[in-house]
Parts: C-alpha cells; sequence; structure tokens
C-alpha cells in the first residue's frame, strides 16, 4: 500500500522578457514549500519554463527554436533537478523540446525522487491552428510549432505508484485516461496552459471554461479508478489570460484540493494509492465489462461520418 502526498505547483504568468533562470527559481521556491509540507511528489505545468509561446505568430524558426530546450536537463534547469534531487522529492513538468534531429514536441517528462528522469511524455492532442488566422481573438498556434507526440501513452512504475502523463488538451479526450487506465495507471500528471476566453467565441468566458476543465479531470479519475493532478499555468501574460482552477481528483472523481488564486500557489492532497483498487476491480473491471467487439470505430474511424 502506497501513501503519497501529492503538491501541484501552479505557476503564476510568465511573461516573454523572463528568463529560464527566473522561473526554474519560482519552481524551486515551491518545490522547497512543498518539500517542508511533507510532499514527495511536486506536479507542475504544461510548458512550464517560459510563456505560452504559441500565442505568438512567427515564421523565423531560429527565433521559434529559442523557446525549446535542446536537452533535459540543461544549465538553467539543472538547480531545478539538483534540488528535488537533496529534498528527495520526484517531479514532473512540461517544456518545448527540440530533439537532435529536429523535431518539436510538447513534452513532459517524471522523474524519481533521485532527480532522475524516469518517464516522457509527447503531447498527442495538439490544439489549434498552424497558420496566422484574422478570426480568432488571440492566435494559438501548436499545430504550427509542435508535431504530435511519437511515443504514444505510457505508464512507469514510480516511487511504487503506477503513473502516467498528460498534456493540457488531452485531458479533454477520454481516450487519452482510457489509454493509461488500460495500463492500470493510479496517477495521471497533467499539466495546462488555457486561455480563461475562447478563442473563437468571447461569450465562453472563464466560469465555462473552469467547469470544463474539472469536469474532464474528475471523469477520466472516476471512470479509471485513478487519481488526477491537473496543474495550471495561469494569470496575465503579456495581455493574455490563462485560468488557474488546478486540482488534486481521487479515483473516485472528487476534487480533494483547489487553487484558488491565478499565482505561484502550492496545493496539496495526501494519496492513498489502495483505493485506486475498489473502481478497478468493482465498476471498472475493464477485463470483466468492457465489450471491445463494439469499439472498433474507436481506433479506425477518426472524424464523424453521418450515415443516417
Ligand atoms: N494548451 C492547450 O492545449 N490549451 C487548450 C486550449 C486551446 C483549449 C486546452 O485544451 O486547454
Amino acid at each position: 500500500m502506497t501513501v503519497m502526498k501529492i503538491a501541484g505547483a501552479q505557476l503564476g504568468a510568465i511573461q516573454k522578457a523572463d528568463s529560464r533562470e527566473k522561473v526554474v527559481a519560482r519552481m524551486i521556491a515551491l518545490l522547497e514549500e512543498a518539500a517542508s509540507k511533507g510532499a514527495e511528489m511536486v506536479v507542475y505545468p504544461e510548458l512550464a519554463l517560459t510563456t505560452f509561446f504559441p500565442r505568438w505568430y512567427m515564421e523565423d524558426w531560429n527565433e521559434v527554436d529559442t523557446w525549446f530546450e535542446r536537452e533535459m536537463p540543461n544549465g538553467a534547469t539543472l538547480p531545478l533537478f539538483e534540488r528535488a534531487r537533496d529534498l528527495h522529492v520526484a517531479i514532473t513538468f512540461g517544456y518545448a523540446e527540440l530533439t537532435p534531429d529536429g523535431h518539436h514536441f510538447n513534452t513532459s517528462i517524471l522523474t524519481n525522487r533521485k532527480g532522475e528522469i524516469v518517464g516522457k511524455y509527447r503531447k498527442i492532442h495538439l490544439p489549434g491552428h498552424s497558420e496566422y488566422d484574422t478570426e480568432r481573438a488571440f492566435q494559438h498556434l501548436e499545430k504550427r510549432y509542435f508535431e504530435p507526440g511519437d511515443m504514444g501513452f505510457n505508464v512507469w512504475r514510480n516511487e511504487g505508484v503506477v503513473m502516467g502523463m498528460a498534456i493540457c488538451n488531452d485531458r479533454r479526450w477520454p481516450e487519452t485516461f482510457r489509454c493509461l487506465g488500460l495500463q492500470g495507471v493510479e496517477l495521471v500528471t497533467i499539466g495546462y496552459n488555457t486561455p480563461s476566453v475562447n478563442a473563437q467565441m468571447s461569450a465562453e468566458g472563464l466560469e465555462k471554461r473552469l467547469f470544463h476543465s474539472e469536469l474532464s479531470l474528475q471523469a477520466g479519475a472516476y471512470q479509471n479508478a485513478t487519481f488526477v493532478a491537473g496543474i495550471a499555468k495561469a494569470g496575465v501574460e503579456d495581455g493574455h489570460s490563462l485560468m488557474g482552477g488546478s486540482i488534486i481528483v481521487d479515483p473516485d472523481g472528487f476534487i480533494l484540493a483547489r487553487a484558488t488564486t491565478e499565482e505561484d500557489e502550492l496545493i496539496l492532497a495526501e494519496c492513498d494509492f489502495s483505493k485506486c483498487a475498489f473502481g478497478k476491480k468493482t465498476i471498472f473491471d475493464f477485463d470483466r465489462h468492457r465489450r471491445i467487439e463494439h469499439y472498433g470505430r474507436i481506433t479506425s474511424q477518426t472524424g464523424v461520418i453521418l450515415d443516417v
């Protein structure tokens, strides 16, 4: 039976001019606060090291590449890894990854409590568009700057817990959670950067955005009998507002901890992972109850085919 205190380290706004070093110092401050409160793992947001740069249209790929990390850890992030190792705290955070052979991914990594990277995930569901869109209130160019992840949805047994990662938009897709659930996941960590308003529908504001985020995270947790930590980068970045709403959810879908600000803020939950077993053995015992002979469309068809 593993009980682990999990911390969500919501980050407030990161401006375009902020250096990686400045952001890492903020991440270390949250890490130290988490450790002082007994946390054994800290979950940071998507693209945690920089502003949410996909809101900016760029044509020069030399400029684009300045937002990417060529190795991890690197000079800027090594102090975070070292502090986590010294404090004996596992971490997971997102960053823009440029591979040695020139591929661009929206990535997150997972470490053990010795500061060693044990898992990597590359974002699969990339929202937005690839060219400048005059119809939008602001740009969301993830499809321009990133390729869809090429590693699938995986889990790792880390510090006695079966852990999986997803990133932001992935949380809205039940397929994400089910792929992890089918590998017995007990903790799904999901960092996000979600604008406070919908770029294509100004009437969709903060209240609805927060509701949809919670709905997705709570449903994913319940339907797969797993803990879920959804952690935001929030606040106003160079005039653009990102919502907060970071939460940690239990395997019944109940929210154990919730951020109340749009700033750097720590949330904490004591997670008893033995609580995943009941749902996995009863109502969501996949082996007994799933009917895969009727699920063929899930993998053979992408969009809606209207045939009536
Ligand atoms: N970073 C994201 O993936 N953001 C999306 C927005 C564009 C809707 C999200 O799903 O929160």
